[in-house]
């Protein structure tokens, strides 16, 4: 049997992430986890919030409050949101944990022992206002080239040629508009990722067949352009600490990039799993140790700006460590998710957030909506208007319609219990041997990862189910053929009953109410077997039948109007 270890890309801490970074990572990391859970695999699904960095450090400054208290605050608030849509992490970690800096010293010493880092004396800006050092695009000046006076010093917005800080004319820095500005020596340290070219390029190549395009190509595009060696250090405050055994002395004081510390975090979060249960170190190695976890395939979850360093940057650390650590073995890649057609964005506050979109719905519309339209194979865009299109004809119209149309009519026609009169006919038999081909499908499309055809196949499964209720039409036959409408309605309770198992993964807690309607629900809603023929004639006659309350309310053009005019329509 395979074990699967998953793990979503991290969030990062600068406050609560909208749907586009829900759509590339979190939630379909969390739709396959769901699946693997309901085909009764052992599953690991692992996140945590990307702590480290400028962003973090500006962040606290802009909230008034110290890094550590800004960041434990924000996490928590990460962690109701995610909880808040359904995310069904085993752990949601912190790359600030103590597991995590302890792992990224240790994969830094073995780098430094291995000679694949070196120090180098490098240039940076310092400014007095801040009294900081000051990242590249935190210093702002003259662009050489196009005169554009407001050109960041990593690259000009204006013409896109990249700079360096001091090719500005008038700097001065971002953040106070001080020119109280200097360039200063300082000495960082450098991953020499030239020497893994030709390891890299084979990793990848065995990998051919089973990432998607996306992936590969943008894992190759690197290669091709040729590593450059990466700086690893920064100076900064808040971040891992460099041992003081690296680097002969020169780096004290400075911490560990942001992009070098965060997926050790994957190691790190289970670690802080396993130690928050007080279990041996040998249950986090048994996911992460290759020998210990022969039996386990490894998928990451990203969008496509993070492939890089998940193909490159991380398997880097890794296989200069000469330790054995898991690579990954699957990675899905996201492109956008738009609002309508322009960027979502957190600094903007342009787009819907997650704890604004749970203020306004449940988790299960974002879900089916998101899910159903993933920016797989080109972006997608989200507006307003075709998302109530989606929820009103997908959830109201078809799955909750025939949800709440056959368990009503069990309540008023059949004293709220299954039917046992009457045998399936042909309508039934073909039914079931439709049903059997689309719910194969359906499982094949999870296995691909590809979401939009796998819930195109789940939207037909309910279609197919509303398409031979109208036929059976056992209202029409209840008051001259009661045995024929008996058996419409025994299949029709089959059928929610089959729902609500083939829709856990996407929509949790409709498909939980679902189930409900028919009998308590397990914790995991497992996988259906099949063949067809068995599960769908399972129900015992006479058991009872509840219809749920409502499952899902379509929207209004009401509440449409308002939230168009509240979030901006036209993007
Ligand atoms: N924090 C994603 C981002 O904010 C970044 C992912 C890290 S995964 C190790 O773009
Ligand atoms: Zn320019």
């Amino acid at each position: 049997m395979t074990r699967y270890l998953i793990t979503s890309a991290l969030p990062y801490i600068n406050g609560v992430k909208h749907l586009g970074n829900l759509v590339g990572s979190m939630l379909p990391a969390d739709l396959y986890s769901r699946y693997r859970r309901a085909k009764g695999d052992e599953t690991l699904f692992i996140c945590a919030t990307d702590e480290h960095g400028t962003p973090a450090e500006l962040a606290a400054l802009e909230a008034g409050q110290d890094v550590a208290t800004y960041c434990a605050e924000q996490h928590a608030i990460q962690k109701t949101l995610g909880e808040g849509f359904g995310l069904s992490w085993d752990y949601f970690g912190r790359s600030s944990s103590p597991q995590n800096a302890a792992l990224t010293q240790h994969l830094a010493r073995v780098l430094w022992q291995n000679g694949h880092l070196e120090v180098r004396t490098t240039k940076q800006v310092y400014s007095h206002a801040e009294k900081r050092f000051l990242p590249d695009r935190y210093v702002i000046g003259t662009c050489p080239h196009c005169g554009y006076d407001r050109a960041r010093g990593d690259q000009c917005e204006n013409c896109t040629r990249v700079l360096d800080p001091t090719d500005l004319i008038n700097p001065r820095s971002a953040l106070s508009g001080s020119p109280e500005i200097e360039i200063r020596d300082s000495a960082h340290l450098f991953l020499k990722q030239s020497n893994f070219v030709e390891q890299l390029r084979t990793w990848i190549d065995s990998h051919e067949h089973d990432w998607p395009d996306l992936v590969l190509s943008i894992a190759r595009k690197w290669l091709d352009e040729g590593l450059n060696d990466r700086g690893i250090t920064r100076d900064l405050e808040w971040g891992i600490p460099v041992p003081e055994d690296i680097g002969d002395g020169q780096l004290k004081g400075k911490v560990f990039y942001v992009w070098f510390d965060a997926p050790i975090e994957y190691i790190g979060a289970t670690k802080e799993l396993t130690d928050s249960k007080g279990l041996p170190d040998a249950e986090w190695q048994k996911w992460w140790r290759p020998e210990n976890a022969k039996d386990v395939t490894y998928l990451e979850f990203m969008a496509k700006d993070n492939v890089p360093f998940h193909t490159v940057g991380f398997p880097i650390t890794i296989m200069g460590s000469g330790e054995n650590w898991k690579l990954v073995d699957r990675i899905k890649g996201f492109n956008w998710l738009t609002y309508y057609g322009g960027k979502f964005s957190t600094s903007q506050k342009r787009g819907v957030f997650m704890n604004t979109a749970l203020d306004l719905l449940p988790a299960d519309y974002w879900r089916w909506w998101l899910m159903a339209n993933a920016p797989e194979s080109a972006d997608s865009s989200f507006t307003w208007e075709h998302f109530a299109a989606v929820v009103n004809k997908d959830l109201a119209d078809v799955l909750g319609n025939f949800v709440n149309r056959v368990t009503k009519f069990t309540v008023s026609r059949f004293d709220g219990k299954v039917p046992g009169e009457g045998e399936y006919g042909d309508e039934e038999k073909a039914l079931i041997a439709d049903l059997d081909k689309r719910v194969a499908q359906y499982a094949a499309y999870l296995e691909d990862i590809e979401y939009r055809k796998a819930l195109a196949e789940l939207r037909a499964i309910w279609v197919a189910g509303n398409e031979y209720l109208t036929k059976a039409a056992p209202w029409t036959h209840v008051k001259t053929d009661r045995v024929k409408a008996a058996v419409g309605v025994r299949m029709g309770l089959n059928l929610v009953h089959l729902f609500g198992h083939l829709s856990w993964p996407v929509i949790p807690a409709a498909a939980k109410k679902i189930h409900e309607a028919i009998q308590s629900a397990p914790e995991i809603i497992p996988w259906p077997d099949q063949p067809m023929a068995a599960f769908l004639d399972q129900l015992e006659a006479g058991q009872a039948v509840t219809p749920p309350d409502m499952l899902f309310a379509k929207i209004t053009d009401e509440q449409l109007a308002e939230w168009k005019t509240r979030f901006g329509g036209e993007g």
